[in-house]
């Protein structure tokens, strides 16, 4: 490290930080090939219990703590579950949510617009997959002695942290889909967290099962979702 590398502002510490330079032509076949991997990313239902390392899942969740958060405050807590006794009550508390959303809470106008998606009450993903992570955030710290400190835009900040694991994951050849049983307080007695963290987001994790078929669902031409100021 030269002197460069660290200076001082406001008594705080900075260091000194480098982005790879690319010409126009490297950006724009870089850019391009990122979004066409991205663009291969499916949600998937159908799970195989083949085993994923928790080696694997470390990664992804420090992939996703690599997000910006309000303040730097980080307000998540993932929980990874592989233990097949707390996935099958995380599958038996989600269904009962989950049978009364469809039966009762979800109108149908909503049901009519999951159709395509061929989803229902039944969630056998939640014991088959390897893993299951459910994200937590951190609506405000507990300090010691029981001081409560807000944190700042957490939804932002988490829904942030959860796009990047999902990119991490489909990095690793895994798949995952979004599930958010409602209400998904169960979760947070099951897992027995503190007053200060809601379940956000809960994401099966393991590879597809074979063979997978998804919805063909077509994505939003770039005329359809963008404005452009020149
Ligand atoms: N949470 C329910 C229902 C559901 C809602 C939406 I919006 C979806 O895109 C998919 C499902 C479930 O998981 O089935």
């Amino acid at each position: 490290m030269n002197a460069t590398d660290t200076i001082y502002i406001n008594g705080y510490k900075h260091v000194s930080y480098h982005s790879d330079i690319f010409s126009e032509e490297e950006l724009t076949i870089k850019s391009k090939s990122f979004y066409e991997w991205l663009d291969k990313r499916r949600s998937v239902r159908d799970f195989s219990d083949k085993n994923v390392p928790k080696e694997v899942i470390e990664n992804l969740i420090k992939s996703a703590s690599t997000a910006p958060s309000g303040a730097h405050k980080q307000p998540w807590t993932f929980c990874a579950i592989s233990n097949p006794a707390l996935k099958k009550q995380i599958r038996n508390e989600a269904e009962i949510e989950e049978k009364e959303s469809y039966e009762n809470r979800m109108s149908e106008r909503w049901k009519k617009d999951l159709e395509p998606l061929n989803t229902d009450m039944h969630k056998p993903f939640l014991e088959i997959a390897p893993w299951l992570i459910i994200a937590f955030k951190k609506v405000y710290e507990l300090e010691s002695g029981g001081h409560k400190h807000n944190n700042y835009y957490v939804n932002e900040s988490i829904g942030i942290a959860c796009g990047m694991l999902i990119s991490a994951i489909h990095n690793a050849g895994l798949v995952t889909l979004i599930h958010t049983p409602s209400p998904m307080n169960f979760l947070t007695n099951i897992l027995k967290r503190p007053s200060n963290e809601r379940a956000f987001l809960l994401l099966p994790v393991g590879y597809p099962k074979l063979p997978t078929y998804v919805p063909d669902l077509k994505r939003k031409g770039l005329d359809e979702m963008t404005v452009f100021y020149e």
